[in-house]
This record gives C-alpha cells, structure tokens and sequence, in this order.
C-alpha cells in the first residue's frame, strides 16, 4: 500500500516548500507540493519536482571511500570503497593529530546551504566543533551583508509576510529573482496585480520576472546605493515624506536630509546609468502608491557596496511610512520570525569548556587565503566539509584550489555526489537525502515553521549530518552527553523557549500538523504589520544615521563608493566589462549541476553581453570566449542580447569540473568582502572578453 509522508524542502531556498512524498514498498515513488500549505499551494519548482531523479541517481555517493589517486583527480576511480568503522578511525586520528600537534583550531568545520535544516544543517555539528574548540567558520557567503544593513535600519529581520502581497498596490522586485528562487511569492505577486497593483523590476538582468513586469529598470551592478539616495532626494524634495510616521518612528531624518541632497536625478542616473527622468518617476510612483512593498532578495548586496545600498533601500518605506499598511514595507528575510533556542541546540557554551574563549573564527568568503597564508597560527590542518561545494562556489576559486591541493591537508568531505570539492577530499562519507531523515525547517520567506517526517530509508551506507557527528564523537571518545542525542532530542532543544512566537508549538503538534504559523501578534484582521508599533532598535525607532557605522568608519547614511578595481584606471583600462556570475533558475548554486534531467532546463557556460560589446569585439552569436583577469581566466560561449546593459556580462554558477576547461565562473570572482557584514562580492567583479 503506498503512503504518503509529510516532508518539507530544506534546500537553500526562501520558499521552505512542504512536500508529499509517496512511498511503496520502501521506495519514493512520488514527489509533489502539499496543496494545503498556504505558501506552496500544491506545486514545486522544476528542481525538486524532478527530485526522485537525485535520490535514485546511478552516481549518488553511497558508501564511504578512501582517495587512491593523487588530489585533484576526481571520479569513482579515485577512489576505494572502505567500511564506516574505517573511516571513522582515519578521521578521528587525522583530527586528533592536528588537535595535538596544532591545537584544535587547526581544524575547519566547513558546511553552507546543502540544508538550512535545523537539526542536520546547524545543529549537531555545531555542538560537535564547539566541543572540540575547533576554528568556527565565519558563514557569510550569502545574505550577512544584507542582514547586518537591514538590521541597522529596522533592528530585525523581520519582513512583510508573503500572504500580504495581495494587498499590495505597487511591487518593487530589487535585485530579486523570483521566478528563478522565489517562486512562490510568484500567486501572490500575481494576486495583487489583479487588484490593480504596478510591478517594477530593478535588476542589471532581464530576468523572466523583469520581462513580465510594468517596468523593468537595468541598474548597474552595485549603484543601488545611488539609485535609493536618488529617490530619497525627490521624495524630500516634493515634500512626500510621512512626517508623522517619520516623527514618531525614525531619527537621523536629519543626516538622512543631508546625503539624499547630494544623490540629484542627475548624479544618481551618471552612476546608475538609468535616465534621470527614471528615477524621478520611480520615486514619484513609489511615493505615492499605497500600500507598497519592496521585495529584495540577495542580488544587491552580493556587491562591494551591497551593505550601503539595502541600507538605502530599508529606509523608503520608512520614509513613506509604507510600514504602516498592510501589505506595505519591504521583504529581505523573514527568518527573525523565528526566535528557536540556538543556544540549546548549537552549544556555543562548549567551546569555552574547550579553549576557555571562543574559537577563531575564518571568513568562509576567503577559504583560498585560509589555506594557503604562511602567517595564519594556528594553520588550517584538518577541513571537514559537509553540506557545502566550496571548491566551486567559493570566490577566487584558483586560490581556493591551491589551498585544497596542500599535501599537509586532510580534507573529509559529507557529501550525496563527487563535486568539485570531493576532488581534493582524502575521504568521502555518504550524506543523506532529505527524504531519508527527519527535519526542523524554519523559512526566510515566508512564516511556518514545519517538520520534515523521514520518507525512507537512507539509501546504501548514506546517513544525515546528525548521525554522521554523532558516530564521529563517538568513535573520537567523546563523552559530552550532548553529542549523542537523538534528533527528537535536538528538535525539543530547539523548540525549548519562552519567547511568545513559539507560544504553543511543540514537537508533538508537528508531527500531527507538519506546518504551524509562528505566533507572531497580528492585527484583528490578521495582518503582519512587523514595525507598527516600533521597530526592533533599541528605542523603537528606525535608523536613518548610525553613530555604529560612522565609528566603523562608514557613512553614518549611506554612500556610493564605487568599486575598488574600477577606482585604478590601469585594470579598468585592461578588464572594462562589468561580469555579474549569477546563479540559475533550474539549479540550487550548485545542487543539482549534475542532473541531465536539470541540465537541460538551464541555458549553461554562456556569457552573456550586448551587441555593441560584442561588435567592438569581434564578437558573434556562438563563438567561443575566454573570459579573464588578473585572477583567472574561463571558456564560454558567446550569447548576444539587447536586454544586457552596455559594459556589463552576465555568466552563471556551475561545476567547474563539468566547464569547459575545468574553470567556473568564481576564477574570476575576487575574495574582497562588502562593506557591511564581511560578506563576498561576487557581483563586483571586472573582467576582459576575447574570442579564442
Ligand atoms: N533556482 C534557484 N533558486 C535559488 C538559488 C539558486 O541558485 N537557484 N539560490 C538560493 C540562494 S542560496 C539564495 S541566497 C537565494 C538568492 O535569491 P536572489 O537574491 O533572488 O538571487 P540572486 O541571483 O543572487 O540575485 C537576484 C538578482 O539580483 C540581480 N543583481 C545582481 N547584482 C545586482 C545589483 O547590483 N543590483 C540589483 N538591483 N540587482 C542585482 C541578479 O541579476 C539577479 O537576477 O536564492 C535561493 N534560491
Ligand atoms: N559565482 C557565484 N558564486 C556563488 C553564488 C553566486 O550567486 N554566484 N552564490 C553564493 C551563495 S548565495 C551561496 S548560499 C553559496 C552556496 O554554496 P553551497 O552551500 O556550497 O551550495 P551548493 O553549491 O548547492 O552545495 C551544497 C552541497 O551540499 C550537498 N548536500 C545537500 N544536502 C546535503 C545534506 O543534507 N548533507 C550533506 N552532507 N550534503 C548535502 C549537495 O550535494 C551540494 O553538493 O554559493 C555562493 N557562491
Ligand atoms: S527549492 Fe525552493 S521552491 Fe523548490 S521545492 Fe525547495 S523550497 Fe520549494
Ligand atoms: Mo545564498
């Protein structure tokens, strides 16, 4: 008899989609959106509706191996299959021997977005490293720069919920993708538009949400900043602000007064490179429609300026008083929905039992540097990788490799795939599917929390990233109670907590509901309105200058500076073309790169540019391109679009061992950190183009 299991998306992706699977005879057999949940509605994105094709791929990583060939040489062959027991010896001792010739923070825990999962995710592993006293890994390859800027706005992370959009009577999509990673916000954006609403699309990149909007507006990368200011400027200049509201629940109006005055249309259309006339008219439109929301995700603080320009941005709807509506305010994340016991559940407590102090932490954005810097005491001796491709989404992916390439380094890598990094791994242990283990998700897009039932069994010797620790503290000795609980165990901790939000939720009650809305206090209609009764800031008002920023030697506002290498003419002379390496709509970074099913959903190693580029090139449709700078060079093929913004290219994320030439897009990305939040900025990056 087949039956159906209530499991939850736990993929790096806003939407946290519950999802029925059905099983037979101790096999999925089926995979669809639960149409019941009030987010997913009974659909999925393309990746995951074809997701059986992952669990039940012929090259799924499922026993535990031993590298045989020299590093940087990949594939099975690569390898010899070994026994769990085995591999655990040979990790235990290779940590224990960094540990006592180097001290445990010679050991690096690496892991990102494999699974935002609670418990396998950021869970036991956390407890395990901390115990240890190992280095910690400073996570802000994706939103820190964003959440740091929009907390110094509003205080939280905190946005408006998705099932308010309809109410909304003017969307502005900024440098979100929907269509591509949001894809659910998708009924609801289109429910609004029925009730009258504009759509307005600010993105360098016509992606499939910008073609379908009123109007599409193609910034250049990383002016935001200017852009934000520019309609601050006319906002205050026509006197379209919400005294009120400004008076009542903002301070630094002032300061804020001050900067906009120097952003004229003028001077934010010359960096931009908009039309001033555009700008006017966004501000005006902006202003004047109600409610209005601003969806941002991630693509605008992915850039050197990426803090300064969401900060910018957080602050129009405060200067409109668009919070005070439903369906009015703005949308980065909605994870401060969210307030779990991490400290029960991560431990951080352990590591002063370890080392007195907290770890060390490395910037996981400069992985390449970590491993290869001379002076870094103590050196990186043991890396342990799990739910994360460093070796191809890292930056400055060729200093990545040299690191990675150390004789001296043993490299463990958790993983469902030989990827890229299981190139340089000394051991491969066989990880889990989300099918094959029970989950805690939360959401940064929308406002359920859910449980995850286990679907199956885990395939061959494969097991979660929970029990892969739980074995490992084992077999090490160590004797932390902590370490061995169960997940149920670590789903309580999690859930342990007096804060109002979590007013009622338990494990029992997921596990016969699955989805339970966080207790947020709503309206008596029941709206979100997140900043209503005042902000998250110390004295509930919104920041619109920080003395915190001004003492880290910031603009207390906010400010366009442009980037570092287009400020020296010499690599601006040698690399002009602006590249933006995004990621695409039918893969998840690099999850799923590897499909076939997949990979023909996706247009894949092509740059893209604008015929005049082109044209001054030599340049056709088709051609063969190598694509370079000072850090690196990669093979794509020529595709030519009018859409594209004159001096500026677009690539795309893949495996760099599928490429062409063995390179991905992040030879080229440089390991400079944004302005706010130690974040990368891929989307800052020059480069030259020439025809091979
Ligand atoms: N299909 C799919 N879904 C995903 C992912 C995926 O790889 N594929 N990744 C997941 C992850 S990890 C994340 S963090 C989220 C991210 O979700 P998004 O933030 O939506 O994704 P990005 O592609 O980084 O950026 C969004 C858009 O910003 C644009 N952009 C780049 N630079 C700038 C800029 O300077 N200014 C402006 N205005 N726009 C700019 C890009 O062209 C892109 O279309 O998506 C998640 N969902
Ligand atoms: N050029 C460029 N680079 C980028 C980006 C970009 O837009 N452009 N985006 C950046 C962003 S926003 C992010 S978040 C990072 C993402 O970087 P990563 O977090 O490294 O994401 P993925 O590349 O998807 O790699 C995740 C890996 O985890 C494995 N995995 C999945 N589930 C599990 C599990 O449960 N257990 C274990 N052990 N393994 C699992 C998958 O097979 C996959 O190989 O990439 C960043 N890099
Ligand atoms: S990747 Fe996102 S849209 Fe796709 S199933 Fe998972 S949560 Fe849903
Ligand atoms: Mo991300």
């Amino acid at each position: 008899m087949p039956r159906v299991v209530h499991s939850v998306c736990p993929h790096d992706c806003p939407d946290a989609c519950s999802v029925l699977v059905t099983v037979e005879d101790g096999r999925a057999v089926k995979i669809a959106g639960n149409p019941e949940h009030p987010i997913t509605r009974g659909f999925l994105c393309a990746k995951v509706a074809r997701y059986l094709d992952r669990v039940y791929s012929p090259d799924r990583v499922l026993y535990p191996m031993r590298r045989v060939a020299p590093k940087g040489t990949g594939g099975f062959a690569a390898f010899q299959r070994i026994s769990w027991g085995e591999a655990l010896d040979e990790l235990a001792v290779h940590l224990k021997q960094a540990e006592e010739e180097f001290g445990p923070e010679s050991i690096l825990p690496f892991s990102y977005g494999g699974t935002l999962g609670q418990i396998h995710g950021y869970g036991m592993d956390h407890r395990f490293f901390h115990c240890l006293g190992a280095s910690q890994l400073d996570r802000t390859i994706c939103g820190e720069a964003g959440t740091e800027a929009m907390v110094s706005v509003n205080g939280a992370r905190l946005g408006v919920d998705p099932e308010d959009y309809p109410f909304s009577r003017y969307i502005l999509v900024w440098g979100a993708n929907i269509h591509g990673t949001n894809i659910h916000l998708w009924p609801f954006i289109e429910k609004a538009r029925r009730n009258g609403a504009r759509l307005v699309v600010i993105d360098p990149f016509r992606t499939r949400t910008a073609a379908l909007a009123d109007w599409h507006l193609a910034v250049r990368p990383g002016t935001d900043v200017a852009l934000a200011l520019g309609m601050m400027h006319c906002i205050l200049r026509d006197g379209r602000e919400d005294c009120e509201f400004l008076a009542s629940h903002a301070t630094g109006l002032d300061e804020l007064r001050q900067k906009a005055a120097e952003y004229t249309p003028g001077r934010a259309a010359a960096i931009t490179g908009l039309r001033a006339a555009d700008v006017e008219q966004l501000a005006r439109e902006y202003a004047t429609a109600h409610p209005s929301v601003i969806r941002l995700n991630y693509g605008v603080q992915r850039t050197e300026n990426g803090g300064m320009s969401v900060r910018a941005i957080c602050m129009l709807p405060v200067l409109t008083g668009a919070w005070k509506e439903r369906g009015g305010g703005m949308t980065l994340s909605t994870s401060g929905a969210f307030p779990l016991n991490k400290m029960l559940l991560r431990r951080p407590d352990l590591m002063y039992s370890a080392l007195g102090r907290p770890a060390r932490a490395l910037n996981m954005n400069q992985l390449g540097r970590v491993l290869t810097d001379p002076a870094l005491e103590p050196p990186v001796k043991a890396l342990v990788v799990y739910h994360s491709n460093p070796a191809a989404v890292c930056p400055n992916h060729n200093l990545v490799v040299e690191g990675l390439q150390r004789p001296d380094l043993f490299t463990a890598v958790h993983e469902q795939f030989l990827t890229d990094t299981t190139d340089y791994a000394d051991l491969v242990l066989p990880a889990a599917t989300f099918l094959e283990t029970k989950e805690l998700v939360t959401s940064y897009g929308h406002m359920y929390l859910q449980l995850a039932d286990q679907a199956i069994a885990p395939l061959g010797e494969a097991v979660s990233n929970a029990e892969f620790f739980r074995r490992l503290a084992s077999r090490m000795g160590l004797a932390e109670e902590c370490l061995h609980d169960s997940d149920d165990a670590l789903i309580d901790a999690a859930l342990d907590s007096d804060h109002p939000h979590l007013a009622g939720i338990t494990r029992q009650r997921l596990e016969q509901e699955h989805s339970l809305p966080m207790a947020v206090p709503r309206t008596e209609d029941g709206a979100f309105l997140p900043f209503f009764q005042g902000f998250a800031t110390p004295d509930g008002k919104a920041l619109l200058a920080s003395r915190e920023l001004a003492e880290a030697g910031l603009d207390p506002v906010a400010e366009f500076v442009a980037p570092v290498e287009s400020r020296h003419s010499e690599e601006l002379r040698q690399f002009p073309l602006e590249f933006v390496p995004r990621k695409l709509d039918h893969f998840l970074n690099t999850t799923f790169t590897n499909l076939p099913g997949h990979q023909k959903m996706n247009r894949r190693f092509e740059l893209q540019l604008h015929p005049t580029d082109a044209a001054a090139r030599g340049i056709a449709e088709g051609d063969r391109l190598r694509v370079f700078n000072s850090r690196g060079a990669i093979e794509l093929k020529a595709h030519l679009d009018e859409a594209t913004p004159e001096g500026v290219v677009f690539g795309s994320l893949d495996w760099a061992r599928l490429s062409p030439g063995g390179k991905n897009v992040n030879a080229l990305t440089s390991d400079r950190l944004t302005d706010m939040g130690r974040g990368a900025t891929f989307y800052s990056t020059l480069v030259e183009v020439e025809r091979f």
